[in-house]
């Protein structure tokens, strides 16, 4: 495949034939040689016991158990389903952790910083806030929240109250409610071990159940604790893609999930011996840089610059301008230490789970992560004059980031009148057609960011409000999507209304655990009147384009469980089963209101969106959508063709414009 076929960023084409001349082995190249096995991808291998694994194509029906094509492709989502859920709850409760942690007084370097949050995070949870100073409270707060990881004495989580009352009582009829955050997960490993649950709508079932306890425990949970720990993020000006590299200071780059340590680095690299130990060395200083969701954790609350995607990260070593690439857990190539053995940089596991052959283990716990933090940037350091052969694209977007949904109701109102009240008028009016979610990874299977890219111009171009995390908030970010000056894309309604608000047509709200801010908008939504009861009622859908990740298929069950229509890009995991993907389409719909479908092609995903968008307003009986209504002379206006080719050429830059 020519280069500009794998991704349509400029930087990455450039860095591909570096990384060739270095020798360094990269994800668009072994995907090129690693093609997915056709059963596998299609779910229709089972390997869930030493009989096998048993391949169902073609004339063999049933495994040697006598297990169905249905059970066992619902067997195999519900498994991806519930190891998505365990990476972001066992990643939730390191975050209760680091908050018992400081409540104790043994986390030095850390501080409560949001403690009108702690305040309201002790209400979900039944505490008495009043009179009790923070690290009391706080103390008090993580006991209650490492309580929801086992069976709950209620029988379900506190956190579902968060939901309106609509959908909680749903939830309780379909006997979907969750009750307790390792509970499901466990039940859901028993359930799909050989020859338990065999009925594929009642494993499914379960699977839901698994994914709600992430949605509406976990991962809302680690939000909540991030935010408290750390800062509720507001609007903050950064920049995003290679470009962000330094050639004359000491990069180092955190990568993956878990915002602890990463924080402490924030502190570490600005000390004075540690700047004074670079100038030693001749550097002119220390640029910290992000890639991924631990990146979007800097981002949001420090405008620490983002490098790059998930597909991105050897590429970053093959710019040889990176001293250290700091890795927690989480979409970490194994790759990247072979990449780094080409060059100078130094690969450093953070995490005592998520240890790499060959890398250097330095596990830290609150106690020791200023110290270890510290370690981290002396190595760096000392590294800076190995430096040989550096290459650094000089591509790089300017971004506006951290829109938390406290600063989407703030922004709506002040702070005395924070509402979604706006948002609703607006899209009730038609100025707005919709919202959309549009979240997730990238898949080396497919154009890195293209479809990212084209779904979410084309979504805006129609009016649709876009709310973005994860890596696909990082495409937008190197796409120029992260700028009030997109707003040449988009349609005239939506333009009128961000102008007026004073935001850009795509928000970005944080890492993929943050994607459960996005529940909290829409419930918000559904709240505030005028749009329904409850999430199934909102002209919303959520969008994965080209995810991979076991912990997307968790986020796209979990929002179909909470009423929402998500669609997946790149392919079907349960494509050999007719009778599973309608279970997981009509059949979820009918129980939740919400849906999970998988569509490759990006053009049909937009089309669909807004069909699914449409639909939502022809049945609350709104205004029907009028591209022409708000139009303005001398802008692109919905149902003008985009100038895709521009796209294609990648970094559509509007910083450089
Ligand atoms: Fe085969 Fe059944 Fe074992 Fe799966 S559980 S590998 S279908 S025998
Ligand atoms: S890092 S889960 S590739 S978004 Fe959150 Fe990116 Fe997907 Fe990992």
């Amino acid at each position: 495949m020519a280069e500009t076929r794998k991704t349509i960023d400029p930087a990455v084409v450039e860095l591909l034939q570096v990384a060739k001349n270095k020798g360094i082995s990269t994800p668009f190249d072994r995907a090129e040689v690693t093609k997915p096995c056709p059963i596998g991808r299609d779910g229709s291998c089972c390997r869930q016991c030493f009989m096998g694994p048993c391949r169902l194509v073609g004339k063999t029906l049933v495994g040697v158990c006598g297990a169905t094509q249905e059970t066992v492709q619902a067997r195999n989502m519900a498994r991806m389903i519930a190891a998505g859920a365990a990476s972001h709850n066992d990643h939730s409760r390191n975050m209760i952790l680091a908050l018992l942690a400081v409540g104790e007084g043994k986390a030095p370097g850390f501080e409560i910083k949001d403690e009108k949050k702690l305040r309201k995070v002790a209400g979900y949870f039944g505490i008495k806030a009043d009179g009790k100073g923070k690290e009391e409270l706080a103390v008090e707060v993580a006991k209650a929240a490492l309580a929801e990881f086992s069976t709950r004495e209620s029988g379900e989580l506190a956190y579902l109250k968060r939901a309106t009352p609509k959908r909680q009582a749903l939830w309780r009829k379909l006997g979907m409610a969750p009750r307790g955050i390792d509970r499901e997960v466990v039940e859901t490993l028993h359930r799909t071990h050989m020859g338990t649950d065999q009925d594929a709508e009642h494993l499914l079932d379960q699977a839901l159940r698994c994914a709600l306890s992430d949605g509406w425990g976990g991962s809302m949970i680690a939000t909540d604790i991030s935010d408290i720990l750390f800062g509720t993020p507001g609007p903050t000006a950064a920049a995003g893609n290679y470009g962000v590299l330094k050639e004359d200071e000491v990069n180092i780059v955190i990568h993956g999930h878990e915002p602890t340590l990463a924080e402490m680095m924030v502190v570490a690299v600005v000390e004075k011996e540690a700047l004074e130990l670079a100038r030693a060395k001749g550097a002119k200083g220390i640029n910290l840089v992000g890639m991924c969701c631990s990146g979007n954790e800097l981002l949001m609350r420090h405008g620490v610059p983002i490098m790059g995607n998930f597909l991105q990260q050897e590429l970053g070593i093959a710019t040889g301008a990176i001293e250290a690439m700091v890795v927690d857990y989480q979409c970490i190539m194994q790759g990247i230490q072979a990449a780094a053995e080409h060059t100078h940089t130094k690969i450093i596991t953070v995490s005592p789970k998520a240890h790499i052959t060959g890398a250097i283990a330095m596990d830290f716990e609150e106690p020791n992560a200023l110290e270890i933090a510290r370690k981290i940037v002396r190595l760096a350091i000392d590294n800076y004059p190995n430096r040989k052969d550096v290459h650094i694209p000089d591509i790089m977007d300017r971004v506006v980031v951290g829109f938390s949904h406290e600063y989407i109701a703030y922004m709506q109102g002040g702070v005395y009148r924070e509402s979604f009240r706006p948002l609703n008028d607006a899209i009730m009016q038609g100025r707005i057609r919709g919202a959309a979610g549009v979240v997730g990874c990238n898949n080396a299977q497919v154009v890195h960011d293209e479809a990212i890219t084209n779904v979410i111009k084309e979504l805006i171009h129609n009016d649709v409000l876009v709310v973005t995390t994860g890596c696909n908030a990082v495409t937008c970010a190197k796409q120029g999507l992260l700028t009030p000056e997109v707003m040449d894309y988009a349609g005239p309604g939506l333009r009128e209304v961000c102008a007026a608000i004073g935001i850009p047509p795509v928000l970005h709200m944080g890492s993929c655990v943050d994607n459960t801010r996005i529940l909290t908008v829409l419930t918000q939504m559904a709240t505030e009147g005028g749009l329904g009861e409850d999430i199934d009622d909102l002209p919303a859908v959520g969008i994965a384009p080209e995810w991979m990740s076991e912990k997307a298929l968790c986020i796209g069950a979990y929002f179909a469980a909470s009423g929402a229509h998500v669609i997946f890009g790149v392919g079907s995991p349960v494509a050999n089963s007719p009778a599973v993907a309608k279970m997981m389409t009509a059949g979820w719909e009918a129980k939740c209101g919400g849906s999970l479908e998988f569509i490759e092609d990006w053009r049909r995903i937009v089309a669909r969106a807004l069909e699914l968008i449409d639909g939502k307003r022809k049945a609350l009986r709104l205004e029907e959508y009028d591209p022409q209504r708000y139009a303005l002379k001398g802008n692109y206006m919905p149902g003008d063709a985009l100038p895709f080719e521009e796209y294609a050429r990648g970094s559509y830059s509007l910083a450089k414009k």
